[in-house]
């Protein structure tokens, strides 16, 4: 018999799905175990290497808890709306559903190929109608709330082509030379900022990596400051402004609004107007990295206009600068260019007063800090001191004594915006709302909303989608009179939002799922995916998430109680994979010469799960030898039948057996695969040396093998005379004492003479062995004034000192 992996994985592949063999349980009496992958963008360059990293990943976790008697949730569907379709439809015609459904079938098809357990009974499809009535229901669900409303916002004009852009399409298209500028246009708005306090605080109970944690919490922004009006005695007005310091106010000797500030306009001095008016047009031509890009030389005009210094009583100008932006706190700033950098630039720059108010050990024009060893000084009037007094305490002392007089407030402000949700696109879900002539907007009643067929996928002139273009969709009338339907879709993030809601009960046509299996199947025990979705997918979901438990569609407040990020796999050259490069590994490649065993084992045995890692396609060919090995333990020649020897097991193989299970067991739950994998090779390796055939130690193998090759496992289970899937047969148990490390006496030798011995588990490395053996009281008194000159350990037997006279 020999190893033909392609028959042999072919042929499982048909046993399970004719078995059904991981269709998931409705509600059980088992635990549950919901184990979930980032669904693919279903794209036209196929599966690679990388793809197949996280995918394979969890499907080891998938099968392991099922061995482990989890009822296991373990789907895979697609996140199918999207640009790359469309485009494609530009250029040729081709309808993005027809190029959707190709691109589909051949994912689906490599991922069948890889002999993962999905359970594709429960395969979704983020553009299937039936699919994205919810993604409208719950679009509803937040207009209806008020977290979804209208608004004039910037977008990406390209001015030639008369077209929207999404923001990763600018760079491409100015490169190719076109003009891409902002311009306003009315837009869906979804009101993420309602959620930024519980979006934070509950990060901190995610079992994520704390990378991806810090992340969010940077997103979303959090300061606490004050607001502090200053009066404009010349406009009978106040300004207001945001600060986090206002422990400085007695050094802020300016203030400076942003060019787009409600007051610029007015603010200006007869005399100033023109030059304020040029400000304000040169910096709308500025994207906001451009203005606040810290390196940049910073620019500025005077208003003209002064207000006063609610706590020294001075009359501080009024500048504008495009370094202050509008969308934060209140677009104006208090300046204090003794303490903080950019404003000390800036008052160099412009020649403005520089007043310290904070004396610090360190050097506190760059930046003030916060601990205690600064503190206040040149802070009083006749009303307040705050001198002596460090950052916590002057911050407290000075937005008492603002709230007491009236002159400002405390505020926390968020760095997050509002998601900007429309798409002025045709292949997305349509927003379901209808605008009347008098202005209103109503929910459309029947979900879905459909999208139309149209003939041509160009947006129109005026920025709308090709939506626009289809006169008898656009226009109807119902009993609130003439409507025209809302032309714009939903960004490719939506469909995502929620998706492993709908695995849960994804025929559901009542509900989008149903109480009582959300309540069983949630939280996402785990969910594996790449980094790059840190904030946006995993913040929008999770705010979704959030919406939807308000309204008491879930009863968690969190999707993804764990999740893990695979490190890239790169392409042979240490390069990231691009088609550009040409550096890709198609996953269909290696499939063909190598079978899915081998490809699922060598992704795990590259390195740590986390890490990121170049691909080397000889090397897979290690991990192909290793399942001969395993195969030759069943037919140790060709034309062999297998014969297995039954009976005990001789003890060292028994120990390490029973370590083997314990050690894969632990690797196995704690994502660490490649120690795992390395570790059934030494035993593999013993097995062979010792020449055991011994059915407990040859079929404890093959379990603990299973869900890292599980075609191969199954063929030899199967030739070991068993009559169901491995796939269904419980995870191996090890026996404790079996399994303990066993002592070993160590002897020590001082330049080769005998002096004391010592016990320590075997295995116990050289460092620690060399340690323990200077401890032994026999041993410390030949070392005593003497100095070692050589350490030499035998690993479980010995360690010799060589010494002579210090
Ligand atoms: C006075 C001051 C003194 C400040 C000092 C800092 C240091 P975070 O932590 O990011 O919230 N600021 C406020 N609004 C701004 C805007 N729209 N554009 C640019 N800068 C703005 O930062 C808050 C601080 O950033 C505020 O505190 C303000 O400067 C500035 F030694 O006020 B501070």
């Amino acid at each position: 018999m020999r190893y033909d992996f392609q028959s042999i994985e072919k042929k499982w592949q048909r046993y399970w799905d004719e078995h059904q063999t991981f269709r998931t349980e409705e509600v059980s009496g088992k635990p549950k175990y919901y184990v979930l992958d980032m669904f693919p963008y279903p794209s036209g360059s196929g599966l690679h290497v990388g793809h197949l990293e996280g995918y394979t990943a969890t499907d080891i976790v998938a099968r392991y808890k099922r061995s482990r008697g989890c009822n296991v949730l373990h789907p895979m569907g697609w996140d199918a709306f999207g640009l790359p379709a469309e485009q494609f439809a530009l250029k040729t015609g081709t309808h993005p559903r027809v190029t959707t459904q190709k691109n589909v079938a051949s994912f689906r098809e490599t991922l069948r190929k890889m002999g993962f357990s999905y359970d594709w009974s429960r395969e979704i499809n983020t553009t299937d109608p039936a699919y994205y009535k919810w993604t409208q229901w719950i679009f509803l669900q937040m207009l209806e709330r008020g977290l979804a409303y209208t608004s004039e916002v910037d977008v990406n004009w390209c001015e030639e082509l008369r077209v929207v852009l999404a923001n990763e399409e600018v760079d491409e298209k100015i490169a190719e030379g076109y003009t891409v500028v902002r311009k306003p246009l009315r837009q869906w708005v979804l009101k993420i900022t309602a959620y930024a306090e519980r979006l934070l605080r509950d990060i901190d109970e995610l079992d994520w990596p704390e990378n991806v944690k810090q992340m969010q919490r940077n997103w979303i922004g959090r300061s606490e400051g004050v607001e502090i009006d200053f009066e404009l005695p010349c406009h009978k007005k106040t300004l207001r402004v945001f600060t986090t310091r206002p422990d400085t106010l007695f050094g802020s000797t300016y203030l400076v609004i942003s060019p787009e500030h409600p007051m610029a306009v007015k603010l200006a001095t007869a005399q100033q107007l023109p030059a304020v008016k040029e400000y304000i047009r040169q910096a709308s031509m500025k994207t906001d990295l451009e203005r606040t890009g810290l390196q940049k030389e910073k620019t500025g005009v005077f208003t003209g206009s002064y207000a006063v210094n609610p706590a020294t009583g001075q009359p501080l100008p009024v500048w504008m600068s495009d370094f202050v932006l509008t969308s934060y706190g209140t677009g104006a700033i208090m300046s204090v260019p003794a303490h903080d950098g950019r404003d000390w630039e800036f008052a160099k720059k412009f020649d403005l007063p520089i007043v310290e108010v904070v004396k610090s050990p360190h050097d506190v024009r760059q930046e003030v800090f916060e601990g205690k060893e600064s503190v206040c000084v040149n802070s009083s009037n006749s009303e307040i001191s705050i001198d002596g007094l460090d950052f916590m305490t002057a911050f407290g002392a000075m937005a008492d004594w603002l709230e007491s007089k009236g002159k400002g407030r405390r505020k926390v402000n968020y760095k997050l915006r509002d998601w900007i949700f429309s798409r002025q696109r045709y292949w997305g879900e349509p927003i379901p709302v209808k605008h009347y002539g008098d202005g209103s907007v109503r929910p459309e009643t029947d979900l879905p909303l459909t999208l139309p067929e149209v003939e041509a996928y160009q947006p129109t002139t005026t920025g709308e989608s090709p939506l626009a273009n289809i006169g008898e969709w656009l226009l109807g009338s119902d009993e609130h009179g003439e409507y025209r339907r809302e032309t714009n879709t939903m960004p490719q993030w939506a469909g995502s939002c929620w998706y492993y809601l709908r695995f849960i009960d994804p025929h559901n046509d009542a509900c989008l799922v149903s109480p009582e299996k959300e309540q069983y199947w949630m939280n996402v025990d785990l969910y594996i995916g790449g980094a790059e979705h840190a904030v946006l997918h995993l913040l929008y979901a999770r705010f979704w998430h959030k919406v939807l438990y308000d309204i008491g569609a879930v009863s968690t407040k969190e999707p993804f109680r764990k999740l893990f990020n695979q490190g890239m796999i790169l392409g042979e050259d240490n390069e990231k994979m691009s088609k550009s490069r040409g550096n890709v590994i198609p996953a269909d490649d290696v499939l063909a010469s190598y079978g899915a065993d081998a490809v699922r084992l060598y992704e795990m045995f590259l390195g740590p799960l986390e890490q990121v890692k170049p691909w080397m396609t000889n090397g897979i060919e290690g991990v192909s030898r290793f399942l001969a090995r395993v195969w030759r333990l069943f037919y140790p020649e060709p034309g062999n039948s297998v014969a297995l020897t039954e009976g005990d097991l001789p003890e060292t193989i028994a120990r390490k057996m029973h370590k083997t299970i314990k050690k894969v067991g632990e690797d196995t739950e704690a994502l660490k695969f490649n120690t795992a994998i390395a570790e059934m090779m030494v035993f593999v390796n013993e097995l062979q040396k010792a020449e055991c055939r011994n059915r407990s130690a040859v079929e404890t193998l093959l379990l603990l093998l299973a869900p890292y090759a599980p075609h191969i496992c199954e063929e030899l289970w199967q030739a070991a005379g068993h009559g169901t899937s491995i796939s269904l047969a419980p995870y191996p148990v090890h026996d404790p004492g079996l399994a303990a490390d066993n002592e070993v006496t160590v002897a020590v030798q001082v330049n080769g003479k005998l002096r004391g011995t010592f016990t320590a588990p075997a295995g116990t490395a050289r460092e620690t062995l060399i340690a323990r053996a200077r401890d032994v009281e026999s041993v410390a008194k030949f070392l005593e004034g003497m100095s070692v000159v050589k350490e030499i350990a035998v690993p479980d037997k010995l360690v010799n000192f060589a010494v002579r006279p210090a």
